[in-house]
C-alpha cells in the first residue's frame, strides 16, 4: 500500500517534532517546513533522533510562493500547519508581523489547497487563547471567544478561515482548539521551561535568580506528546470536525514553581506581596525566584481550563501525563542537560 505523506508545516517547533515523531510510527512519509535562514534549527528532531528520516523542505509563510512550491513538489495527503509567531508577549511587540504570519498565512495555505487539490486534508493549529478572559469555568467547543493579544485575535481569524473553507469548499480542514502542552521539548521563553530551565540552572550554581511576571496565571498545562496524537485523531475522524484538546485540571505559574523547585530539591518559602513578591530556599534563605514588572503582560489572560469531553467521546481521546507528572520529566531533562552544560536551547 502507498505510503500516506503528510506535510508538517512548523517541523522545527516542540509539537512539530513530536507529531512527526508519530507519523513517521504510523508509516507516514514526512516532510518538514522550516525557515531557510544562516543556522539550521534542528535540535528538537536530533533530540527524538528522526532528523535524518524527514525530508525538509524550506518554507517561509509570509510567502505565497513558497507555499504553492512545497505544496506541488510534495503533494501530501494530510498538511499540519503548526507554523507561528507563536510567543503572545512578542505579539504585543510585533502585531503586524504576528496577524501576517498566524492569521493571514493559514489563509494561504487555505487558498493553495483550493488551487491545486481539494482532497488534501488540512489542520489548524488554533489555541485556548482564542477564548481570552472569559471566566472561570470549564471552556467546550461552543464557548465564546473574548480574545486578548494580536496573537489571540490573529488564531481567531485562523480558526474561522479554515471553518469557512471547510463549508465553502468541502475541504477537509479542522481546527484544534488546543490548551497548554508542555514538555522537555518547549521553548525556553514559555514559562514552564523558563522555570525548569532555570532552576536547573541556579542548581548547578551558574544562575542565581529566577524573574517572572503574573505568577497568579492558572493554566490547563498537559503534555505536547499526548496532544500530537488527539491533532492526528482529529484528521483521521470520518468528518471534519474541530475539537478542544486539554486536561481538564488548572495550575498557578506559583504552583509549577514552586513544584518545579521541590523537585531539584529547593523548599521554597514564598514573602511579600504582590509585586514585591519573591521566594526564598528555606534552607539556604538564598532569593531564588523574584518579580520583574517586564514580565506583565499589557492584558494577559488569568485562567484557562479545558473540558476535552468530546474529543475523549468522539475521538477516545484522553491525555496521560498529569501535571506533576508533567513538571518532573521537564526538570528532570534540564537537570540532564544542565549536567552537560547543555541547558540553553
Ligand atoms: P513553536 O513556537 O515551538 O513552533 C512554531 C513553529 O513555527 C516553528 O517551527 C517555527 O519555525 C515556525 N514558524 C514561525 N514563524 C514562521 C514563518 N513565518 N514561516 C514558517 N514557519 C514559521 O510552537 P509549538 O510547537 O508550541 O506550537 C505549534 C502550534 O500550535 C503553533 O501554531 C502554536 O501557536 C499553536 N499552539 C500551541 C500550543 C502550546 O501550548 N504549545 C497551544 C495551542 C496552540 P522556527 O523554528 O524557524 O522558528
Ligand atoms: P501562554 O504561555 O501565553 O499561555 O501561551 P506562556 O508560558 O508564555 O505564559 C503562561 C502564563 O504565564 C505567565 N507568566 C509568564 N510567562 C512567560 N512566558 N514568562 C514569564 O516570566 C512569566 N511569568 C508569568 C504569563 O503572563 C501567562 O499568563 C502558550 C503558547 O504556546 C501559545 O502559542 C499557545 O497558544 C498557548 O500557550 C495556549
Amino acid at each position: 500500500m502507498k505510503k500516506k505523506v503528510a506535510l508538517i508545516i512548523g517541523i522545527t517547533g516542540q509539537d512539530g517534532a513530536y507529531l512527526a515523531n508519530l507519523l513517521l510510527n504510523k508509516g507516514y512519509k514526512v516532510y518538514g517546513s522550516y525557515r531557510r535562514s544562516s543556522s539550521l534549527n534542528l535540535w528538537r528532531l536530533n533530540e527524538l533522533g528522526i532528523a535524518s528520516s524527514i525530508e525538509l523542505v524550506s518554507l517561509e509563510l509570509l510567502e505565497k510562493s513558497n507555499i504553492e512550491r512545497t505544496i506541488k513538489l510534495v503533494k501530501p495527503d494530510e498538511i499540519y500547519n503548526l507554523a507561528a509567531q507563536s510567543f503572545v508577549s512578542l505579539s504585543f511587540e510585533n502585531p503586524i508581523y504576528t496577524a501576517e504570519v498566524d492569521a493571514l498565512g493559514v489563509l494561504k495555505i487555505l487558498e493553495t489547497i483550493r488551487m491545486v487539490n481539494k482532497k488534501i486534508k488540512f489542520y489548524q493549529a488554533s489555541s485556548s487563547e482564542m477564548f481570552g478572559e472569559i471566566s472561570s469555568k470549564k471552556l467546550n467547543e461552543k464557548s465564546l471567544f473574548h480574545p486578548r493579544s494580536a496573537y489571540a485575535i490573529s488564531k481567531v481569524f485562523g480558526h474561522h478561515i479554515t471553518i469557512n473553507y471547510r463549508e465553502a469548499y468541502g475541504i477537509f480542514a479542522v481546527s484544534g482548539v488546543l490548551f497548554n502542552h508542555e514538555s522537555p521539548l518547549r521553548g525556553t521563553e514559555f514559562v514552564t521551561r523558563k522555570i525548569t530551565s532555570t532552576l536547573a540552572e541556579i542548581k548547578a550554581g551558574r544562575k542565581k535568580v529566577l524573574e517572572l511576571g503574573n505568577i497568579y496565571a492558572r493554566r490547563d498545562w498537559g503534555f505536547a506528546g499526548d496532544f500530537v496524537e488527539g491533532i492526528w485523531k482529529m484528521m483521521q475522524n470520518s468528518k471534519p470536525v474541530d475539537f478542544i484538546l486539554a486536561t481538564g485540571e488548572e495550575h498557578s505559574v506559583k504552583e509549577f514553581a514552586t513544584l518545579a523547585a521541590k523537585f531539584v530539591g529547593i523548599n521554597l518559602v514564598w514573602k511579600g506581596k504582590k509585586y514585591n513578591e519573591y521566594a526564598l530556599d528555606k534552607n539556604t534563605k538564598q532569593i531564588i525566584i523574584k518579580k520583574n514588572n517586564n514580565y506583565y503582560r499589557p492584558s494577559d489572560v488569568s485562567f484557562l481550563k479545558g473540558d476535552a469531553s468530546q474529543a475523549r467521546i468522539k475521538l477516545g481521546w484522553k491525555p496521560k501525563v498529569k501535571f506533576k507528572e508533567l513538571v518532573k520529566i521537564m526538570i528532570e531533562s534540564d537537570l540532564k542537560r544542565s549536567l552537560i552544560g547543555k541547558i540553553i536551547q
